[in-house]
């Protein structure tokens, strides 16, 4: 980094601000980490805080700022907080751990992923592309590891990094070499306080960019394609010719064919989507075709992201429990039949608008099963709809009922279109929660 900061606040003492503690200690500052959080809810964080680091949690009270000259954010943090008010009044730098990070490491090759949906999955299948293709890439910021603890580790030459529209609220002059923009739907309104400040938080990855830079856009979506970015424009498109585009069940880039849409071992349509987004961005960062076609043969995707976790009885039990918003939700009904889909939806809604989803369950559902806070505001998005509405309240009760209405040829699926904290303490767990179910509930009745 070229300028030094002497004396260091870290705001958030989570994944993040571990990692920007620790960063900004190797850096040789003094540093500070705050958490609202009481000092017993952070015990073990703090422990693993370098030597020397001064804490002040249970709260953010302003006297941190006294001698600081740098503030660090967790992406968590709303930037709105009374203490970055201050910072800001009093002319601090205030930087987001993303790039703080970035700082480090400015001139490395970097490809940066934002947009609602297929985040983690797209900065996974690039890192692939390019490990595959030889190269010393890693992969972190959203999906993890933070992209300050990627800086300490140092044995690499590129980096593929997610970032979410927490992360680059703030950001001032990160500068991704590739900027990934995938798609943009309801998410996060409970931060954001409407969907064009939720558009503007992500659009500020690409508000940096040079014209040697290139932004990747989902032409099919109006306004990640029409991104303001000064930025070379590369597009992907499901339905249309683009530089990258899906033809005839056949994916091709720049006219030259990848392989066939059949041959992706990632289910589901908006995966060609994401498959064709990774193409080009590895392509974009030096990947030849030959690791990039290996790559999308043999990637089977994320844990919990649309996979298969049991099938009997010819019924296929499907955990997609990361469709934390009404657009992951809508893409993961994309595929299936008229009424063969036992739909388990709900959790904490986030301040979403539920009503789009009606359409696509009216089309697929054979029923819907709801859990957790917001079941009634999703029943009252669905009202009217053809396919039963079963309020089941827990995940447990929601797979019983599903199991005992579930025939022959049709599927159960997790995708919850909330979040999970409601009920769980986070999407990993209500999804092996609901594999485990699945197998007990499967199997009971064989
Ligand atoms: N905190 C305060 N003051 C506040 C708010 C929070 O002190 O006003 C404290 C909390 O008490 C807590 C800490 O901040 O101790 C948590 O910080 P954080 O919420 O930023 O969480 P981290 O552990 O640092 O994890 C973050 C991302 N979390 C969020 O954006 C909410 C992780 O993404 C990410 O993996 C990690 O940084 C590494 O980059 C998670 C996520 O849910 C998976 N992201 C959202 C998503 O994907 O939808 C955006
Ligand atoms: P993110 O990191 O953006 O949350 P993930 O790859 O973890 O993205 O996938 C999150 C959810 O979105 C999963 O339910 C997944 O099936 C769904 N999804 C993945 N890619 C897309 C896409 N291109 N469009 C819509 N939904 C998607």
């Amino acid at each position: 980094m070229t300028e030094t900061f002497s004396h260091v606040v870290v705001i958030g003492l989570g994944t993040s601000g571990l990692g920007a503690a620790r960063l900004a200690a190797a850096d040789g500052a003094q540093v500070l980490i705050t958490d609202q959080r009481p000092s017993e809810a952070v015990q073990e964080t703090v422990e693993a805080l370098p030597a020397g680091t001064l804490t002040e949690l249970g709260g953010h009270p302003l006297i941190v700022l006294d001698n600081a000259d740098l503030i660090i954010l967790s992406p968590g943090v709303p930037s709105d907080l009374p203490l970055i008010l201050e910072a800001r009044r009093r002319g601090l730098p205030v930087l987001s751990e993303i790039e703080f990070a970035w700082r480090h490491r400015s001139q490395a090759p970097l490809a940066a992923v934002t947009g609602s949906n297929g985040k983690s999955t797209v900065t996974t299948l690039v890192g692939l592309m390019m490990q595959t293709a030889g190269m010393r890439t890693v992969t972190g910021g959203n999906l993890g590891p933070p992209a300050s603890e990627l800086v300490l580790e140092d044995q690499w030459q590129s980096w593929v990094l997610e970032v979410s529209s927490f992360q680059s609220e703030t950001l001032t002059e990160l500068r991704p070499h590739v900027g990934v923009f995938l798609n943009l739907s309801q998410d996060h309104l409970e931060r954001h306080p409407d969907m064009a400040r939720y558009a503007q938080a992500k659009g500020r990855l690409f508000a940096h960019q040079l014209p040697s830079d290139t932004a990747i856009l989902n032409a099919d979506d109006e306004l990640v394609a029409t991104t303001v970015t000064p930025a070379r424009k590369r597009f992907f498109s499901l339905v249309a010719e683009a530089d990258a585009s899906l033809i005839n069940d056949h994916l091709y880039i720049d006219g030259e064919l990848l392989i066939a849409s059949r041959e992706l071992r990632l289910s589901g349509h908006h995966n060609i989507a994401n498959a064709l987004a990774a193409a080009l961005t590895a392509q974009e960062m030096g990947t030849s075709l030959e690791a990039i076609k290996e790559t999308l043969r043999t990637f089977t995707g994320l844990p919990h992201r649309h996979r298969v976790v049991h099938e009997a009885n010819d019924i296929r039990w499907i955990d997609d429990s990361k469709a934390t918003n009404v657009g992951a939700t809508i893409a993961a009904l994309g595929g299936y039949a008229s009424r063969s889909v036992h739909l388990i939806l709900g959790g904490l809604g986030k301040g979403q608008d539920f009503s789009p989803l009606a359409a696509s369950v009216e089309k697929t559902a054979a029923a819907v099963y709801l859990i957790g806070k917001d079941a009634s505001t999703i029943a009252k998005a669905l009202e009217g709809i053809t396919p039963p509405v079963d309020d089941c309240r827990t995940l447990n009760r929601a797979i019983e009922h599903a199991r005992d209405q579930a025939l022959p040829g049709q599927c159960i699926l997790l995708a919850p279109a909330c979040a999970s904290f409601d009920q769980f303490l986070h999407y990993a767990e209500r999804g092996k929660a609901f594999e485990r179910l699945a197998s007990e509930e499967a199997s009971s009745c064989q």
